[in-house]
């Protein structure tokens, strides 16, 4: 908080987040360029609505000449704002071309937006639930939905962007402070979008490379029941599945080790290792009675090790 208000050289940033990317003060200035002549017309407006109902409040001058037209006048409030006008539409085409050209030296992420989570999936071979970066270097996200309309949104960045099915969606950003920031989906209309939390984590060059180095190799020495537990709150299980029996989007963990659950289409299954693998890999396979086919595939998300860790994880939760 005080580093906050160390950084707030205005009385601006007292109401709008920090300025942490490139792009960032430029969009606050034709923002508050807009704002401010906003308030300049509303003055006139107002102050003018005041005086003249002051001024003409009643009859005791008599009537008005009947007015016919003054040139100057005219052409001041045609041109004037018209000028502003295309301040504002040169000012902010220029800005739209820059957040949408990506630097072609750019870092690139992949990005997946599903119910109810975002996972980072990094060229060198590995997924992450927190987007790590490096400072001051831009980086382009690829950006793809599993399921419904998702929005990445990262306020301090002022990057927005909205993730369209069946498309690729990009954008970009280049980070100019190390710090945690959060990113946001924007969509409001689904069960969770607004659950949907996840972290950019900002690091200097000699950090970020430490973390990639070890985000890459699966943690042996972490036991499975507790790496297991770690996907559970990691993967965003933990909004549809509970582990005290509470049913929420979809049954709870708890105590459904060797029992057997009844499908929609009548089958009767034990769980076992081989069928939460399933589950977890091919959802809507076998859908559970009571339960709608929303679970998403974790195909290509969760390793080998990970899916056994969820395994002891579940049979740990009598
Ligand atoms: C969007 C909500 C959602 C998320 C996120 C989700 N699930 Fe599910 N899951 C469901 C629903 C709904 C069902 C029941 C319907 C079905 O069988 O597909 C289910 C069923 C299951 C089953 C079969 C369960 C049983 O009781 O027999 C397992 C195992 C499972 N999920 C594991 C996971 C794991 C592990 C994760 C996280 C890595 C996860 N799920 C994330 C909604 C979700
Ligand atoms: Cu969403």
């Amino acid at each position: 908080m005080k580093e906050k208000f160390e950084d707030a050289s205005t009385l601006q940033n007292l109401w709008m987040p920090d300025q942490v990317s490139t792009i960032a003060p430029e969009v606050d200035s034709l923002f508050y360029f807009i704002l401010y002549w906003v308030y300049f017309f509303l003055a006139i407006v107002v102050v003018g609505a005041i005086y003249f109902g002051w001024k003409y409040k009643s009859n005791e001058r008599g009537t008005t000449q009947p007015l016919d037209h003054n040139n100057l006048l005219e052409i001041t409030w045609t041109l004037f704002p018209l000028f502003l006008t295309m301040v504002v539409f040169f000012w902010g085409a220029k800005s739209y071309l820059k957040m949408n050209i990506v630097p072609y030296d750019a870092m690139e992420v992949n990005v997946k937006a599903q119910k109810w989570f975002f996972s980072f999936n990094y060229k060198e071979g590995f997924n992450s639930s927190e987007l790590v970066v490096p400072v001051n270097r831009p980086v382009k996200l690829i950006m793809e939905s599993q399921d419904v309309l998702h929005g990445f949104y990262v306020p301090d960045f002022r990057v927005k962007m909205d993730i369209i099915p069946n498309r690729y969606m990009v954008t970009w950003f280049e980070a100019t402070k190390v710090g945690e920031y959060d990113i946001l989906c924007t969509e409001y209309c689904g069960t969770a979008h607004s659950q949907m939390l996840a972290k950019v984590k900002v690091l200097n060059q000699e950090d970020y490379d430490k973390w990639l180095e070890k985000a890459n190799v699966v943690d042996e020495s972490i036991p499975l029941v507790e790496l297991g537990e770690i996907i559970y709150n990691k993967n965003a299980c933990n909004t549809c599945h509970s582990i005290d029996g509470s049913n929420m989007i979809g049954p709870s963990f708890k105590g459904i080790w060797n029992t057997t659950m009844e499908h929609t289409d009548g089958s009767k299954v034990l769980v076992d290792e081989n069928y939460i693998y399933e589950s977890i890999i091919e959802p809507q396979k076998k859908i559970i009675k009571g339960y709608e086919g929303v679970m998403p595939s974790y195909k290509g998300i969760l390793r080998d090790r990970e899916i056994l860790g969820v395994v002891e994880y579940i049979k740990s939760l009598k």
